[in-house]
């Protein structure tokens, strides 16, 4: 048996950690992997990516791109009978999907810094045509709403360390100075504690900063990172299990789909 992956920017840590750990589990249960890297966020480099992996006769896939309701809906059609998991899509979407829950991941983040006395509030998101980041972003906004609060700087990255520099640089320029940094994913908050220090300021005494996603290296940055974890082994494992199991026993969608918890990891960039 083959299994496919049609992921997206593998240069990206997250992308890059749940191939591997797929590919780890695939392996156990004695399965191949393709993988099909897509090189822009479209609906149609998403279907280029399906397209060839199904050229290649694999007799199932794994979809790591993010996608809307209706571009989910339109893939899982090309689709047809291959059995088809997603894995970066609205915990709303009807189809066979595994996702950590986005509510869940940006409530913590925003209590955790809520819970420390945090008032000025910056939010750095991810590319807002990535579905995970606007839930996150709305996340963010919704749990600061509950409490009055609105961030008072807001900016967009693209997940990469260089755009988390360039924008916390922006940010940090602004009239009002936050106390603390709400950053979308770890790649970005290693880019921010690095525009920090060069603005002079010191991480967690003077600005806290807070990651999303725990990749491998996020306890190395300096300090060592705040962040909400997704555990991408878990999610690498699990995929897999569940789409080995749909190829099994053809079973619905909708009693096979999950939603994973994430879970704060305190370090040191937060106080
Ligand atoms: C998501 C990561 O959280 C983010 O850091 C970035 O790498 C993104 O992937 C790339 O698409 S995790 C995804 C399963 C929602």
């Amino acid at each position: 048996f083959t299994l496919g992956l049609a992921t997206t920017e593998l240069a990206l840590h997250a992308p890059s950690q749940i191939a591997s750990a797929m590919k780890t589990r695939a392996n156990q249960l004695g399965f191949n992997v393709v993988i099909s890297m897509i090189d822009n966020l479209s609906l149609a480099a998403c279907r280029t990516a399906v397209n060839e992996l199904m050229s290649q006769r694999v007799d199932g896939v794994l979809i790591n791109v993010p996608l809307s309701n209706d571009d989910a809906a339109a893939i899982a059609q090309l689709c047809g009978n291959l059995p088809a998991l997603f894995l970066d899509v609205d915990p709303e979407a009807d189809v066979f999907k595994i996702l950590f829950d986005p509510h869940c991941g940006a409530k913590q983040g925003v209590e955790h810094l809520l819970a420390l006395g945090h008032q000025q509030i910056a939010v750095l998101t991810g590319p807002l045509e990535s579905i995970s980041a606007r839930l996150r972003y709305e996340g963010w906004l919704n749990t600061l709403a509950t409490h009055d609060i609105t961030p008072c700087v807001v900016q967009h990255g693209d997940w990469s360390a260089a755009s988390g520099y360039q924008q916390a640089l922006l940010l940090l320029n602004q009239p009002v100075r936050p106390t603390a940094i709400l950053v979308a994913n770890d790649q970005m908050a290693l880019g921010v504690l690095r525009a920090v220090h060069e603005f002079g300021l010191r991480v967690p005494e003077q600005i806290s900063v807070i990651g999303y996603d725990d990749t491998e290296d996020s306890a190395f940055f300096f300090p060592p990172l705040t962040t909400i974890k997704q555990d991408f082994r878990l999610l690498g494992h699990e995929s897999v299990n569940r789409l080995v199991d749909h190829l099994h026993n053809h079973s619905d969608h909708h009693s096979d789909s999950l939603l994973l918890p994430t879970s704060l990891v305190e370090r040191y960039t937060t106080a």
